[in-house]
């Protein structure tokens, strides 16, 4: 009985130490349909709602070349209707369009988003991750630039890091939003292939967009880590 006891209490110690998908969509026909252009906006695993905003319209189409490790119906989230620039000059009203993602992040710390990002010839090169912890009433602006490898690639398992974050972790309004962003130096949109001129009528798809986190150890997980513990301790006296 003691023993057993043990081992349930090893694995609560376990499952704090290693981070959990909270919340993943793979964007796959469940079941599958043969049909890349046919897809899930669901969650694969846990509960969220993602969503584009700005005008930006969506439809599903091949996830082939992401990390989904589904090699049959493998669908992506693909997006198109973004902002052209003008004919000449910076862009006025800039990054007011994009992909945003809901998860509630209750229970859970040290929140880290990953995902894949798929940029056609003529899409934005440059792509930033916000986030919100009200719901969407504000955001808080990303630091890093993700810059895309090229045209019609994928770049895969992309990482934000919220780890030191508080107020994303147990947050029942927690979310993320993928924005096009100009280049500083010209103040308008680049395209993701060098030799392209960006175009609103490009692409970026997004697939296993995954929000992670670790169970917040209740008062009750605590008690059993300690009595695990004091087992394995009585262990490794007898
Ligand atoms: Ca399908
Ligand atoms: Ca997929
Ligand atoms: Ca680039």
């Amino acid at each position: 009985m003691n023993k057993i006891f043990g081992i349930a209490a090893l694995i609560v110690c376990a499952g704090a130490a290693q981070a959990a998908v909270i919340t993943q969509w793979n964007f796959n026909s469940n079941p599958a349909d043969a049909s890349t252009a046919t897809g899930l906006a669901s969650p694969s695993v846990g509960a969220g709602a993602i969503s584009v905003f700005g005008g930006v319209t969506q439809n599903f189409a091949s996830g082939a070349g992401s990390s989904d490790p589904v090699t049959t119906d493998d669908s992506g989230f693909n997006t198109t209707t973004y902002q052209a620039n003008p004919n000449a000059g910076p862009v006025l009203a800039v990054e007011t369009r994009g992909v945003r993602v809901d998860v509630s992040t209750l229970t859970f710390q040290d929140i880290v988003l990953n995902f894949d990002w798929r940029t056609s010839n003529t899409g934005s090169d440059l792509l930033r991750v916000d986030y919100t912890t009200n719901g969407g009433t504000s955001w808080v602006l990303g630091t890093t630039l993700f810059d895309s490898a090229g045209g019609d690639t994928w770049n895969n398992n992309l990482t934000v890091d919220l780890t030191g974050v508080a107020a994303v972790n147990n947050n029942a309004q927690f979310g993320v939003r993928f924005v096009a962003v100009v280049d500083s130096a010209t103040g308008r949109y680049r395209a993701a292939n060098s030799g392209s001129t960006h175009a609103g009528t490009g692409t970026w798809r997004f697939d296993l967009v995954t929000v992670n986190g670790n169970v917040i150890p209740g008062p009750g997980a605590i008690a059993l880590a300690g009595i695990g513990g004091l087992l394995a301790a009585r262990r490794r006296r007898a």
